[in-house]
């Protein structure tokens, strides 16, 4: 199938017969169990719900429909003269499991450059934002203005039936991913270069060339990093706060940009996508309080303890699921050894790699003491002039946006329920376990 709408309802029919298999053969099992603990402890590893698009393996990290990252990189198609895989390509595989020919990809590309144009009056919600606002509130609220234009919405509301809402969703998801771009542009161009917009080139670009190239970056390279960026951002299966929040509120039947908007405000939190604004923050400080001091081993694990020592966590390192180094750190630390093998921050980075790990083991309450996704990107981004930290989250932000709206409109077509787990009082735990 060329169009991935087709290519889609294909996939629906073999799934949804497959999950009733499934439930009229092992309903009954048990798949996780919850402790006491683990309730009280963020549900951690707790076996409670499914996700299609994507796996996490504790060791080996995360695959995108059964590939590797390596995998993705080799075998998904790329723009004229890139290297690196289309985040358009992967949203296609996410979505249909599917790798796609360059065909349907140019296809799809045709169908997002002509949903891009923002619906009147979303600029001027942008534009009345406050200064200083942080990019991840304005990129919030364009997402909600965006939200004028929903066809699940308006459907809904004009009481169309359950089996058609994964095409008001999938309708939804991409002008929601043809859209975001030049929302998220317009937020880097308002905060940092005086509302000086750059016009889009959809259409001529690929959406990750074009995003780029609506921030103010036009070097092919950067194009190729935003491209690998956008790739192994989008998704990293259902539990994690932005994914999990993105389907509990579309479980309401809030449509698709109710829901990416919520994942967004889950991925601000320092704990989850802000870490990499508050990794180069780190890296800055640990640049200055190193003063003439050489960048060494001993000097940089001092530093280390210093930020453990006043409380705070090491931004980049630990992972909630994964016990190993993220797949997501490795390959950008290859794009850096290709493209920036002597820039200084790179150097740094390098070097925490094998410090921090060492300071975490020895401190001794961390599961994972390895890096993630977010040790690294920061380095990429400042190298090309993308200086701004408090902008990273946002580049984060549009490309989960693209896991996450697949992953939902496989929702609707499953036609899963609205999520409700039971919770209980400390007091009933109490008098549950009493006599036991
Ligand atoms: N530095 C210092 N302490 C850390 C740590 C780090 N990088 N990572 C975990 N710890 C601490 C925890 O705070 C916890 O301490 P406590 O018992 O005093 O509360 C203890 O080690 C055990 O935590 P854990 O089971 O290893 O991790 P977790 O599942 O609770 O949390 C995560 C996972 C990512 C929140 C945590 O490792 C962390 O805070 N890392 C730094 C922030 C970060 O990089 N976040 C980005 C994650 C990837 C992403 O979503 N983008």
């Amino acid at each position: 199938e060329q169009d991935l709408k087709a290519a889609f309802a294909a996939k629906v029919p073999a799934m949804t017969a497959d999950i009733k298999e499934i439930k009229e053969k092992f309903g009954d099992q048990v798949l996780g169990t919850c402790t006491v603990t683990q309730a009280y402890g963020g549900m951690r590893s707790v076996k409670a719900m499914t996700y299609e698009t994507s796996l996490l393996d504790s060791e080996e990290g995360i695959r995108f429909r059964g590939y590797t990252i390596p995998e993705c990189q080799e075998l998904l198609p790329r723009a004229p003269g890139g290297l690196e895989p289309l985040p358009e390509a992967l949203f296609w595989l996410l979505l249909t499991g599917d790798i796609p020919t360059t065909a349907q990809i140019e296809s799809l590309q045709q169908d997002l450059a002509a949903r891009s144009k923002l619906p009147a009056g979303v600029t001027d919600v942008l534009d009345a934002t406050p200064a200083g606002l942080h990019p991840m509130s304005q990129l919030t609220t364009g997402l909600l203005a965006l939200q004028q234009d929903s066809l699940m919405a308006r459907e809904y509301a004009k009481g169309t039936t359950k089996n058609l809402y994964w095409e008001h969703t999938l309708e939804d998801a991409l002008n929601l991913i043809a859209r975001m771009p030049e929302v998220a542009a317009r937020v880097y161009r308002k905060t940092f270069k005086g509302g000086k917009y750059i016009p889009s080139k959809a259409g001529e670009l690929d959406l990750s060339a074009n995003y780029a190239h609506m921030m103010g970056f036009d070097s092919p390279s950067f194009a190729d990093l935003m491209r690998l960026y956008l790739c192994i951002h989008s998704d990293h299966e259902g539990g994690n706060v932005s994914a999990h929040t993105v389907r509990l509120v579309g479980s309401a039947l809030s449509d698709a940009y109710y829901s990416v908007a919520a994942g967004m405000c889950g991925l601000a939190g320092p704990l989850h996508g802000l870490a990499n604004q508050e990794v180069l923050n780190w890296l800055i400080g640990m640049r200055k309080a190193l003063g003439d001091l050489p960048m060494n081993e001993e000097n940089l694990t001092k530093i280390c303890w210093d930020t453990l020592n006043s409380g705070k966590v090491i931004p980049g390192f630990g992972h909630a699921v994964l016990r190993k180094t993220d797949p997501r750190y490795m390959c950008q630390r290859e794009f850096a050894l290709k493209h920036l093998p002597d820039d200084e921050m790179f150097k740094l980075v390098s070097l925490l790699y094998e410090v921090v790990p060492k300071v975490l083991t020895e401190q001794g309450k961390v599961k994972n003491p390895y890096p993630n996704v977010d040790a690294h990107s920061g380095v990429l981004l400042q190298y090309y002039g993308l200086t701004e930290q408090s902008y990273y989250t946002v580049l984060f932000g549009v490309s989960r946006a693209m896991g996450t709206c697949a992953s939902l409109v496989w929702d609707r077509a499953l036609m899963l329920p609205l999520e409700r787990p039971k919770s209980v009082t400390t007091g009933w735990i109490k008098n549950h376990f009493a006599n036991k």
